[in-house]
């Protein structure tokens, strides 16, 4: 597999500096070498730029950094659409607002190539926030919602090539969700695998049953993994932290069923803030999980086959 590897230091989506640190503690963990190792052709694409932010009014003055995420999010998508189609563009953030960006850019691609796209969202919170509904104002919880076209955001965010169908979306480890959040995803009939249902039914059926779906419809599917997702206490660098999150294992057997499932064509490796990490461990835990999607394996065990 060909990785290309796409630094995006945004940091302006969350309530505290530090993910603008994230794209190097990555690489300072050994992200190229993982990959090497497994037998990859590695390229690493350099860091995106934004474009220059234009000034934007909003009734909700909650918004924070509303021009700079929207400059963002243009350059990004660009960026995205152009790595994607061949080989496995991976997306180092940055806040998680870079996946506005990762998530549309690789739809329009999916779009042209006639494949739909699916979404795996490994996260704490579904980041399903209109522009009216986030009371923070942090951009970094109205990521999913905008890929998925929901309404509010014309005129603001750039108009989608091709909006993800909600219907194709999982959101998977969710333990603090807002109450629109919670009526706009049952609205738009996006999947909820919530910690409860973790508990109850496991990592592996549940994961099994929505890869069969995208295996079944020829889909493409993109990953996006919030730190936030994994429980704080092995993995403290985020600025959200929530109690109770995916453990090791859970978060290790997911990536083991994602690289079995030859399904995956993009990853998002977001919200690191490495100005909260503990001597590297969280960036080293999140290299680690890549390079569990990416084929690592305690041992050796038939792959199957969709
Ligand atoms: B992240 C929150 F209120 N929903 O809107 C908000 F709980 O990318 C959190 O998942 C958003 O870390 C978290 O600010 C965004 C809050
Ligand atoms: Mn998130
Ligand atoms: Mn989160
Ligand atoms: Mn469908």
């Amino acid at each position: 597999m060909h990785c290309k590897i796409l630094g995006i230091p945004v940091q302006d989506g969350a309530g505290r500096m530090g993910c603008e640190m994230g794209p190097s503690a990555l690489r300072t963990a050994g992200l190229v070498a993982a990959l090497t190792d497994l037998g990859h052709e590695v390229s690493d694409l350099g860091t995106v730029t934004p474009a220059p932010p234009q000034p934007l009014i909003h009734d909700n003055t909650a918004l924070r950094a509303l021009p700079e995420i929207v400059a963002w999010t243009t350059a990004i998508a660009e960026a995205a659409y152009m790595a994607s189609g061949e080989g496995m563009p991976i997306f180092l953030g940055g806040d998680h607002s870079i996946s506005a960006g990762s998530v549309s850019g690789v739809a329009r691609r999916a779009a042209e190539m006639g494949r739909p796209l699916f979404v795996l969202w490994l996260d704490a919170h579904p980041d399903f926030h209109t522009l009216e509904t986030t009371a923070s104002g942090n951009l970094h919880g109205v990521s999913l919602a905008y890929a998925c076209g929901q309404k509010g955001f014309e005129g603001y965010f750039p108009k989608l090539a091709a909006p993800v169908d909600p219907r194709h979306v999982c959101t998977f480890g969710l333990r603090s969700v807002d109450p629109a959040e919670r009526q706009a995803l049952a609205a738009a009939g996006v999947t909820v695998h919530d910690m409860r249902a973790i508990d109850e039914h496991g990592v592996a059926s549940l994961l099994r049953t929505f890869l069969e779906r995208v295996a079944a419809a020829n889909g493409l599917l993109h990953v996006s993994l919030d730190v936030d997702f994994l429980d704080p206490s092995f993995a403290p660098a985020v600025g959200t932290t929530v109690p109770g999150g995916a453990t090791f294992r859970e978060a290790h057997l997911a990536m083991e069923m994602l690289h079995d499932s030859g399904l995956v064509s993009s990853l998002d490796v977001v919200e690191l803030n490495p100005f909260l990490d503990e001597r590297g461990r969280t960036a080293t835990l999140l290299v680690d999980l890549t390079a569990s999607l990416m084929g690592r394996r305690i041992m050796d065990r038939p792959t199957r086959s969709h």
